[in-house]
């Protein structure tokens, strides 16, 4: 232990942060084996990097781009429509290329779910969050289901990746084992963490920078960001996996988005017929503050803007005809090619730290713990969409939100994206889809449509006889 100490000891100083190590003298074996568990599981020179970025520069603002210039610099992206006329490629173009990806067997599907839900005031990771309007069917259940009917439409394997955090990981992992015991169709799952970040002191004087201790033995850390992936792909010999099995492109998607269209043929088609390295899907912003990221064009090149950094005044400018200068709004839906990837990780800072200011419990001077109310610290984190502006031949793909948007991020009563918004939407599109088989659903009746039962408005017209009428809660699903 001496000599380990030693050692961390000298790496936290030439980070200029061994005040880590204060209470030291004060803990127990296993303390101290937790301890040094978090300190390992810092990039010590890169957290060195950021801080001194903050401390020359304004404290928060001290690293990262001046926000207020890059919108001033920015255009509006031009953006294919998944369906209607006038792109490039038609739509069936697109549909039987993306088809042809999946019967090959080379796409994967990928959820992020390490971010810690605390909006929505759930003691277990998202993904175990009962959404199903009538089936009460988890996050989690609603994207294997969709992925197993997908699979067996085009007779081919789609690995399933989950990306969780050190906060959602063991319960994820257990959960998957849990459901997998019921469902033999679960078997091409992997499960990954992401790497943390330490939190820092956003005082300053002598404290600023420095990182905060959530306990005397526990540094405070938080996931380092859905960026964090690619890092966490590579580490864990995941895209070399994939790329042995001939796997080239991942599809993208957050746990908290229940419509998403998983593994879109149509989406996937025009990223192949673009030759594209990174594909975003977009929506048509109804709000200039909507809380979506904003896909702009700066100097030729396709960048996303996230909505807390996009400064109030370029949100709410407008063109002539009154529509949104900046209207392209990214729902975090992504093909990437594998390639891209391997090459991205490759490449040291690859992906820029963003940093936000938040209250973060900490243990001050004395060992006494500090529940701040107000934003005390900094926290870095990396977002996956930061690879954009790099990937050649970017693309973005305009859907209609009613088809693949409506993300859970609130608890009941809250303003927006709250389980009953968005059990509405669901509704709401499996009502569109019942309808336009010629079948009937009553006033106020809550329908939902397993993707094993039919998954989509077409597929549903063929397993449904029109003039049916649905007066009570129903749950079309395969026995
Ligand atoms: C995210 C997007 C925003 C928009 C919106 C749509 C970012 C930074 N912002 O906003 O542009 O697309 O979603 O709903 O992505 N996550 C991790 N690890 C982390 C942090 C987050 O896996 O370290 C996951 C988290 O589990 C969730 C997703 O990333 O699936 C989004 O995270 P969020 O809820 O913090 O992002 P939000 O809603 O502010």
């Amino acid at each position: 232990m001496a000599m380990e100490l030693a050692k961390l000891r000298a790496t936290l100083a030439s980070a200029g942060q061994q005040d880590v190590l204060r209470f030291w003298d004060d803990l127990n074996d296993l303390e101290r084996a937790e301890l040094v568990s978090d300190i390992e599981s810092i990039d010590w020179p890169t957290v060195q990097e950021l801080v001194d970025g903050m401390i020359k520069g304004d404290m928060a603002t001290g690293v990262g781009p001046d926000w207020q210039a890059l919108a001033a610099r920015s255009t509006s992206p031009s953006a294919i429509r998944l369906s209607g006329e006038g792109n490039r490629w038609s739509e069936s173009q697109a549909r039987l290329r993306g088809e042809q990806m999946l019967r090959d067997g080379r796409v994967a599907a990928m959820v992020v779910a390490g971010g810690q839900g605390t909006r929505l005031g759930f003691d277990h990771p998202k993904g175990m969050y009962p959404i199903g309007p009538v089936s009460q069917r988890t996050l989690f259940e609603i994207f294997i289901d969709r992925l197993v009917a997908t699979s067996r439409r085009y007779e081919t394997p789609i690995p399933l990746l989950v990306m969780t955090s050190p906060a959602t990981h063991d319960e994820t992992v257990e959960y998957f084992n849990r459901l997998g015991g019921a469902r033999p169709d679960l078997t091409d799952v992997t499960i990954f963490s992401q790497g943390v970040m330490p939190s820092v002191s956003a005082s300053s004087g002598r404290e600023a920078g420095k990182v905060l201790l959530a306990s005397k033995s526990r540094l405070a850390l938080n996931p380092d960001g859905h960026g964090g992936a690619l890092r966490a792909l590579d580490r864990s010999g995941t895209l070399a996996k994939l790329q042995q099995r001939g796997i080239e492109q991942i599809f993208y998607w957050q746990v908290d988005n229940p419509m998403v269209s998983i593994c879109d043929p149509v989406f996937l088609g025009y990223h192949a017929l673009a030759g594209s390295e990174m594909t975003s899907q977009v929506i048509a912003k109804t709000e200039p503050l909507e809380k979506v990221g904003n896909v702009v064009s700066v100097d030729g090149a396709l960048q996303i803007i996230e909505y807390s950094d996009l400064p109030e005044s370029s949100a709410m400018e407008r063109n002539e005809d009154g529509s949104l200068r900046i209207w392209a709004g990214s729902i975090a839906v992504h093909v990437f090619d594998i390639a891209f990837l391997a090459r991205m990780a490759a490449k040291a800072g690859s992906l820029p730290f963003h940093v936000a200011r938040k209250a973060v419990g900490y243990v001050d001077g004395s060992g006494e713990f500090i529940k701040p109310r107000e934003p005390n610290a900094i926290k870095f984190e990396r977002f996956i969409f930061d690879l954009l502006p790099a990937a050649r031949n970017g693309l973005v793909v305009e859907i209609d939100p009613a088809e693949g948007f409506s993300p859970l991020k609130n608890a009941s009563g809250a303003a927006e994206y709250t389980p009953e918004m968005v059990q509405d939407a669901m509704v709401q599109q499996h009502r569109r889809w019942i309808e336009a088989a010629g079948a009937r659903v009553g006033d106020d009746v809550v329908v939902e449509i397993n993707p094993m039962f039919a998954w989509d408005a077409c597929q549903l017209r063929e397993r449904l006889a029109p003039g049916t009428v649905f007066s009570d809660a129903t749950y079309l699903h395969c026995r």
